[in-house]
């Protein structure tokens, strides 16, 4: 398997300008028959250049250049390409060549998902559907022409317009599309299936007429409502935060049970998972439909931010994919509760792009070099690049970033480029010199922020003294300093925000203020203070680091009641928590009796009844870190004794608080009929977790309400919540609710999907024989993704403690499921290995046992490049 590297980038040889692709569809056996307008694109003086296609799984039937059968001698075809030995300045090719849908499991080119055929083409799938130069900075104008089955193909999709339609001999019809606008290969997508659509109209800013469509199986009509309205308001708020407009006059959703990813945003015709399209209130939780409105939007924002600029290198993918996180974030807190929003994207930051940050995998948000770039569709690319966009926002200015986003878009319309450009556009609006601050898409590893302090009395003098490093990971031993911006406050002993005046400024300052860090050790000296005061660091987590101050329990009370930021409250909150826990996992682990705190139980139960709170934020507040967190912080990860020190906490809580509890749920039953937009999302969420407690010490009564609730909800939150506890209950309630559960929805795959995850994830010593029987069940498909990881991923990357069960049961489960996983889908397979990359976080035992399925897994005959590459990089 071959590396592949950034500094090894050269322009390509020849350009495609436009490309004619005719299909005829059928799930055994498609013919694709191509016409490539090719020029070539190099110094043709300095010696001739073959011309190299990509192609993988394709079978060449004819091969023509200038209306000329090409003869033997002048190409070959084989091993992932084919190559034309030498041909003219500039020519038409014309290739035809055969595919099976159906046979593609590994859901990258064209296959079929149910009774339809679609297509993903990112990062590289496009070559799995005819022979081309697949790479993104090869951009073309596309015509498509789609023949098939009329009766069981009705609707044929591909990007752009309509152009043309009607019907053929045989009980076939064709429909032919064309896309004005140049594009990569990679947002080439074509559908064909018995679908209905729903659809709406959108007027754009300069009066334009867009039809908006969205397509699904016809059992799904009535699920399609609040993807259409997310999309209308992810398009207006495209317009009014960034002034951008669509730019076709149709955009199309389809939604496949059968994808790799969450979604794609094929030019005009974005291929959805279905699970981030289908809602109602019977099925989808208030986080479904979440999710939906982010992913919508997030889909809809690359139109501009991936499709009309897009990436020159598959290295530069954050420049597409943080860019558009950033956005599909600002566009969520926006619709819902930004700081609520705010802290649920440090949660997921830190859940699951720390880890990857500190593991064998890390690589820097522009990765050197991939085996495979699916592998690198990752949280770092993903969401540390996300905030590097942030960070950039927090230290520009809201205005001049604005101004930056507006002269990248002017500058690079039509371009493929690279993350230098972004930041340079950045730079010239914000007439700011950035060079250092590229060393945040150069590096991996979290950053580390030590910040101690010093207060002088006699000349009212506070002093913060910054110092980062930042560890060691794979290929970088030292680090530059980054440039870091660190959002500060400081509080009195009241609880009052002090105006923030550094030495030697003459105006009273603010009561945030950005500092910028950009050496290893920075002091800040601040005036006019009558107190040692509390400083409040890393307000909106202003920048993705890991931040380390000797805060006591006081000033972390005073924090959590007093400071303004939202998210330095909760900050306050969760820390507080950690000590508590890691405290018990210290006692369990020395064979103590531990004992949870009462100044813990009590500033609980005050939050608890704190009647100004909103409830999002209160349930926030009151989710304890999960186990997953909570092994970050230890040097060697003791997943069964933080499982025990957290129950503890949470089963306390449940019997000290019991009146609290049951009194905080009530106040939160709903008044009317469910509607996800009843603004009660928050109630429910509180609800449900106080549920959760009052479950945990596993009372009668407290059984009883769940059961309660589980029989009366008009809608899938308060199902699922109470169906959730249960699932966690050794008590014959468990059985009764799972099986009615499964009873009534086992007709909806995405219910299915939940049903089959809360079992993974439950925490009762008997899952895995659970999880080892759902194998067997006849609705687990190991062909289809979604299940795939709502039992295997839900499993190993969401049950800690049960998957590191230490004789390695866990283990050698995973390890079976991705070898099988191999033959069939290997960048699923590839997913699932995360869990073992992380070996080296435990004891000696476990160490061994997953080390061994690593080598299992890699002496494996005909392993996936996918697999490969992480598996090697992780021993
Ligand atoms: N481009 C792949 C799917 C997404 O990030 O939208
Ligand atoms: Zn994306």
């Amino acid at each position: 398997h071959q590396t592949v590297y950034q500094k090894d980038y050269s322009a390509p040889d020849y350009l495609v300008e436009t490309v004619e692709l005719s299909f005829d569809l059928d799930p055994e056996l498609t013919w694709v028959a191509s016409r490539l307008k090719i020029r070539s694109n190099y110094d043709r003086a300095q010696g001739l250049r073959p011309l190299v296609l990509d192609g993988e799984e394709l079978t060449l039937v004819s091969l023509k250049l200038d209306g000329v059968e090409l003869e033997p001698a002048r190409y070959t075809a084989g091993d992932g390409a084919l190559t034309v030995t030498d041909p003219p300045e500039s020519f038409l090719l014309e290739v035809t060549t055969q595919i099976s849908p159906k046979a593609n499991s590994a859901l990258s080119g064209l296959y079929a998902s149910g009774p339809m055929l679609c297509t993903q083409c990112e990062a590289e799938g496009f070559r799995r559907i005819t022979y081309f130069t697949d790479r993104p900075d090869v951009m073309a104008v596309y015509t498509v022409i789609l023949k098939a089955d009329k009766g069981s193909c009705p609707v044929l999709l591909a990007n752009g317009n309509l152009v043309e339609k009607g019907d053929l001999p045989d009980g076939r019809h064709f429909a032919t599309w064309h896309d004005p606008f140049k594009k990569p290969s990679y947002l080439f997508a074509v559908v064909a299936g018995d679908l209905v659509h729903i659809s709406d109209r959108f007027t754009t800013m300069s009066g334009r007429q867009v039809n908006l469509e969205i397509y699904v199986e016809e059992k799904n009509q009535g699920k399609c409502d609040h993807a259409l309205r997310s999309l209308i308001e992810a398009m207006r708020w495209d317009e009014e935060q960034f002034g951008r407009e669509y730019d076709l006059d149709t955009y199309m959703v389809v939604a496949v049970d059968d994808f790799n990813m969450g979604a794609m945003e094929n030019k005009g015709l974005n291929v959805f998972n279905s699970r981030y399209v289908l809602a109602s209130p019977e099925t989808a939780t208030d986080d479904d439909y979440q999710a939906i409105e982010e992913v919508i939007g997030h889909e809809y924002f690359h139109n501009w931010t991936g499709n009309r600029i897009t990436c020159r290198d598959w290295f530069q993918l954050s420049l597409k994919e943080g860019l558009t996180i950033f956005r599909d974030q600002e566009f969520s807190a926006d619709m819902q509760s930004r700081p609520v929003k705010r802290i649920a994207d440090v949660r997921l930051l830190r859940s699951s792009q720390f880890p990857e940050d500190a593991s064998p995998l890390a690589h820097p948000v522009r990765p050197d070099s991939y085996v495979e770039i699916n592998n690198f569709y990752s949280m770092t690319v993903y969401h540390k690049g996300g905030e590097v966009i942030r960070m950039l926002q927090t230290l520009l200015g809201r205005e001049a970033f604005r101004a930056g986003m507006d002269l990248y878009f002017e500058r690079h319309d039509g371009q493929a480029v690279r993350v230098d450009e972004f930041v340079q556009a950045m730079a010239d609006a914000g007439k700011r010199d950035l060079s250092q601050f590229m060393r945040w898409y150069n590096q991996s590893g979290t950053p580390v922020l030590t910040v101690s302090d010093d207060f002088d009395q006699a000349s009212g003098v506070y002093t913060l003294t910054v110092t980062q490093s930042c560890p060691p990971t794979p290929g970088q031993a030292e680090k530059e300093p980054f440039h870091i911006p660190l959002s500060i406050g400081l509080l009195n002993r009241q609880g009052r925000e002090l105006p923030l005046q550094l030495e030697g400024e003459k105006s009273q300052g603010a009561i945030t203020r950005v500092l910028e860090l950009r050496q290893e050790t920075q002091s800040f000296r601040f005036t006019g203070i009558a107190s040692k005061p509390v400083p409040s660091l890393l307000r909106n987590f202003s920048a993705p680091v890991k931040l380390v101050y000797p805060y006591s329990q006081d000033d972390l009370t005073l924090l959590m009641t007093s400071d303004s930021d939202p998210f330095v409250r909760w900050e306050a909150g969760q820390v507080q928590a950690v000590q508590v826990i890691m405290g018990l996992v210290r006692e369990i682990q020395a064979g103590g009796t531990p004992t949870v705190p009462e100044a813990f139980i009590g500033s609980f139960g005050t939050l608890l009844t704190d009647q100004r709170q909103d409830r999002a934020f209160l349930a926030e507040a009151l989710t304890l870190p999960a186990e997953g967190y909570l092994a970050e912080q230890m040097k060697v990860i003791d997943p069964a004794a933080i499982h025990e020190a957290r129950e503890l906490v949470r089963a306390t809580v449940g019997e000290r608080l019991r009146a609290q509890l049951v009194g905080a749920r009530a106040a939160c039953a709903p008044k009317s009929p469910y509607h996800p937009d009843d603004g009660l999302a928050g109630c429910r969420r509180l609800k449900n977790l106080c549920l959760s407690y009052l479950m945990a010490p596993g009372s009668r009564e407290a059984i009883g309400m769940a059961m309660e609730q589980f029989k009366n909800a008009d809608n899938m939150t308060d199902s699922l919540g109470a169906l959730a506890t249960l699932a966690g209950c050794d008590c014959p309630e468990r059985e009764e609710a799972l099986e009615a559960f499964y009873r009534k929805w086992r007709d909806d795959r995405g219910v299915i999907d939940k049903w089959f995850s809360l079992q993974a994830t439950s925490r009762l010593p008997q899952t895995l024989d659970r999880v080892l029987e759902l194998l067997d069940h006849p609705d687990f498909d190991i062909r289809n993704p979604n299940r795939v990881r709502s039992l295997v991923g839900a499993f190993s990357q969401a049950n800690q403690v049960r998957f590191h069960d230490a004789e390695g049961r866990g283990y050698r489960f995973l390890g079976d499921q991705i070898l099988r996983l191999n033959g069939i889908n290997p960048q699923i397979a590839a997913r699932m290995l995360t869990p073992f990359s992380r070996w080296r976080r435990f004891d000696a035992g476990r160490q061994e046992l997953m080390k061994k399925e690593l080598e299992r897994i890699l002496a494996e005959p005909g392993l996936a490049r996918d697999v490969y590459e992480l598996a090697a990089k992780s021993l």
